[in-house]
Parts: C-alpha cells; sequence; structure tokens
C-alpha cells in the first residue's frame, strides 16, 4: 500500500510527479495557493486552463507543470463552506478522489495536496482534514498507484491539525 506524509511547505516548490491546486470552478486563475502555483509556473499554464472551460466543484482536470518541478497540475475546484449542511463533505471527498484518479491513470507514483477549501473557501480545518485524511488512505488502501500522498500544511497549525486527526483515526498505538 501507498504512503500519506504529512508536512509543512510550500507547494510550489514540490518535486512530486503531480501537485493539486485548490481552484475554482473557473480554472483561471485566483489568490491562495491557486496564485501562487500560477505565479510559479508562468503564463502557460493559464494558457492552457484556458483551453479546458472550467471544471465542475468536487472533479478534477489536469494540465502541464511548466515552470514547476512537478510534471502535472491537478485542477479542483473545493466547495464553498456553508455550515456543513450543504454537502460540502461529500464535494470535498470527491476533490480529493478525483485528483488521485486522474494521477493514477497519469502515472503518478507522487501527488502532493494543499489542505483543499480550508483558506479563502473557509472550510474549517479539523473537519477538512478528517475528509482528506480518511479519502486519501481509502484511495491507497484500494490502488497501487500512486505509492507516496503527502498532505503540504501551509502553517504549523494545519500541519498539527492534520498530525491530530492522523493519530485520532490510524495511530495504531
Ligand atoms: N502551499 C501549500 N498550501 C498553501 C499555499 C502554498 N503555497 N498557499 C496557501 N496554502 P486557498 P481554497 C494553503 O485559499 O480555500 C483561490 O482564489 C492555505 O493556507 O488557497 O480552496 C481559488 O481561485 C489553505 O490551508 O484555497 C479559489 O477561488 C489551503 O492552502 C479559492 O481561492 C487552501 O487555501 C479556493 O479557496
Amino acid at each position: 500500500m501507498g504512503k500519506l506524509e504529512l508536512i509543512m511547505g510550500d507547494i510550489t516548490l514540490s518535486d512530486a510527479d503531480a501537485i493539486v491546486n485548490a481552484a475554482n470552478t473557473s480554472l483561471l486563475g485566483g489568490g491562495g495557493v491557486d496564485g501562487a502555483i500560477h505565479r510559479a509556473a508562468g503564463p502557460e499554464l493559464l494558457a492552457e486552463c484556458r483551453t479546458l472551460h472550467g471544471c465542475e466543484t468536487g472533479q478534477a482536470k489536469l494540465t502541464k507543470g511548466y515552470r514547476l518541478k512537478a510534471r502535472y497540475v491537478i485542477h479542483t475546484p473545493g466547495p464553498v463552506w456553508r455550515g456543513g449542511g450543504c454537502g460540502e463533505a461529500e464535494q470535498l471527498s470527491s476533490c480529493y478522489r478525483s485528483c488521485l484518479e486522474l494521477a493514477r491513470q497519469y502515472g503518478c507514483r507522487s501527488v502532493d495536496f494543499p489542505s483543499i477549501s480550508t483558506g479563502i473557501f473557509g472550510y474549517p480545518m479539523a473537519q477538512a482534514a478528517t475528509v482528506a485524511l480518511r479519502t486519501i488512505m481509502d484511495f491507497l488502501s484500494s490502488h497501487s498507484m500512486p505509492e507516496r500522498v503527502r498532505m503540504v500544511c501551509h502553517s504549523e497549525d494545519a500541519l498539527r491539525v492534520y498530525q491530530q486527526t492522523y493519530n485520532m483515526w490510524y495511530a495504531s498505538d
């Protein structure tokens, strides 16, 4: 079974085969990690994104990585948090699953994720971590690729939440 790692860092510096972009449904860029990925990848990324004609929440589309070290960027619009009663958890889980499925189809051995929806879209970090880790662990337990998935947390607080969530659900001792 592939392994999951929780680290702190800047996903634009990732050397994984694919990185995930917490995008919006236009796929035409924005703030947060989306803005950082577009800046680091260069204008060719936006040019390719324009050919994709957007993406639905919970789905994913793949582009090349251009000036990034990562070969591919997998763009997924997460849900906007509306209090939790509007299908947000199912949509967030679908984001992770769709990205992992695309990565597998493109032969990616390693994939790095940011914490989708937990910035501008307002999803509470602990609840997002539960959905993210459960979906990734389920996928890894039933597929041989990718071999390594990393959650790249952007702050110590975020990393602590992911570690605590992991320990709560998956630690064996
Ligand atoms: N590396 C890793 N994680 C990061 C980085 C980075 N360089 N920069 C931010 N984060 P957000 P969302 C974390 O707001 O909530 C955009 O405008 C950040 O701390 O980037 O899904 C899109 O176009 C947070 O934990 O994405 C959409 O309109 C996480 O990444 C909207 O924002 C996600 O924060 C998407 O909102």
